[in-house]
């Protein structure tokens, strides 16, 4: 299979709702979208980095500039038999998963075309649904928060995840399980802490969270190691897991017992399938992550979503969680008990609204 040329785009769409972490607010999203362009036909894929340097390194603008430079022009052209073809031409650039993830999940979803299969079996998903979770911002106020809380229950979400940071945690978590205690809930830090929290962090294993995400710094593997043996609750891994090899290293050195896996994170299916076998091997139960990405990046997860260690809901939550309109057609609802459908159609499995796309770009080029 010969990739003949790639298109880059970056949109501009506005959240539904800003959504707030320790590291800022976020109102306007820019996806980064990729199109394949094989045979005369068209595959797409989503980058998920962020606008700045904050959960990762990597930006839209470095991802644009390290598609443009140097993965796209590894590719273009060449015969690439298998995934494994593609990643032996990224190898030699350090780094830059996000960039390179766009572009490996893009070529998978053609590639599962190809094969006439739905992305989810191509991967060997075993699931036709998948459960979802919803992520939620830190509010201005608790009574806010457990507003928002209550509608997300109310719209079917089973799992609630909430974005904490020093000053609005231990509190804010005990306000909720005074009105939720039966509530499947967990905690997000976003790396806002530091070992020396240990004595505050340990506070909250007495609400019995599902688990407590990214207390640390990302990297920081042994300072996680050393909080989990004083902590009750699950730590559960994220901006950490860069690759397999770091995923080995916190299994190696018992800094987590859940991982977070985002195949836009970590450079794309092939080596998020490596970390799901690793996490099965060592039984840490997985779950798929979420960018706020567009329908595009949200199929990728779906499918990743059905492999069998995906034992936990994820942050992927239907399109009207995030947007007015989303950027593929049908967009992804909420279901029967708090599933999403996996789509059926052979690759990607959604139609991207092109006309849409096209109207929402503030940048554009192909490489040829
Ligand atoms: O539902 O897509 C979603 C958002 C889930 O909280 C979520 N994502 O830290 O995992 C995270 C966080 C995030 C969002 C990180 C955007 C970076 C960018």
């Amino acid at each position: 299979m010969k990739i003949d040329a790639v298109e880059l785009r970056v949109l501009k769409m506005r959240l539904l709702k800003p959504f707030r972490t320790s590291f800022g607010v976020q109102q306007d999203r820019y996806p980064l979208l990729v199109r394949l362009e094989i045979d005369g036909r068209s595959h797409w894929g989503e980058c998920v980095a962020g606008e700045g340097p904050w959960y990762s390194y990597e930006t839209v603008e470095t991802a644009w500039s390290i598609l443009k430079g140097y993965l796209i022009p590894s590719i273009l052209g060449r015969e690439l038999r298998d995934v494994a073809a593609l990643e032996a031409l990224f190898l030699p650039v350090r780094g830059h998963r996000m960039a390179k993830a766009c572009i490996e999940m893009a070529f998978t979803a053609a590639l599962a075309e190809a094969a006439r299969k739905p992305l989810s079996r191509y991967l060997g998903g075993v699931r036709d649904r998948v459960e979802t979770g919803v992520s939620v911002g830190i509010q201005a106020t608790v009574d806010e928060l457990l507003d928002t809380m209550a509608n997300h229950l109310q719209e079917g979400y089973r799992r609630i995840k909430v974005k904490i940071e020093p000053g609005w945690d231990v509190d804010v978590i005990a306000a909720i399980r005074q009105r939720y205690p039966e509530a499947t809930l967990m905690a997000d830090a976003n790396s806002a802490y530091e070992l020396d929290d240990a004595a505050h962090l340990t506070e909250l294993d007495r609400f019995g969270l599902l688990m407590l995400e990214q207390p640390l710094a990302a990297g920081d593997l042994v300072d996680h190691a050393a909080l989990q043996r004083q902590m009750r609750t699950p730590i559960c891994l994220d901006e950490s897991i860069e690759d397999a090899r770091s995923a080995r290293h916190a299994i190696q050195l018992g800094a987590c017992r859940v991982m977070n896996i985002k195949p836009g994170r970590v450079g794309g299916f092939a080596e998020a399938q490596r970390i799901h076998d690793l996490a099965q091997a060592a039984s840490i139960p997985v779950w798929c992550g979420g960018m706020l990405e567009t329908g595009i990046g949200r199929a990728c997860n779906v499918a990743l979503a059905t492999l069998p260690g995906f034992r936990l809901p994820g942050d992927i939550s239907a399109s009207d969680r995030y947007w007015a309109e989303d950027i593929i057609d049908p967009p992804f609802t909420l279901q029967r008990g708090g599933t999403i459908g996996v789509p059926t159609r052979w690759g990607l499995g959604v139609r991207v609204r092109v006309d849409l796309v096209e109207r929402l770009t503030v940048r554009q080029e192909t490489v040829r």
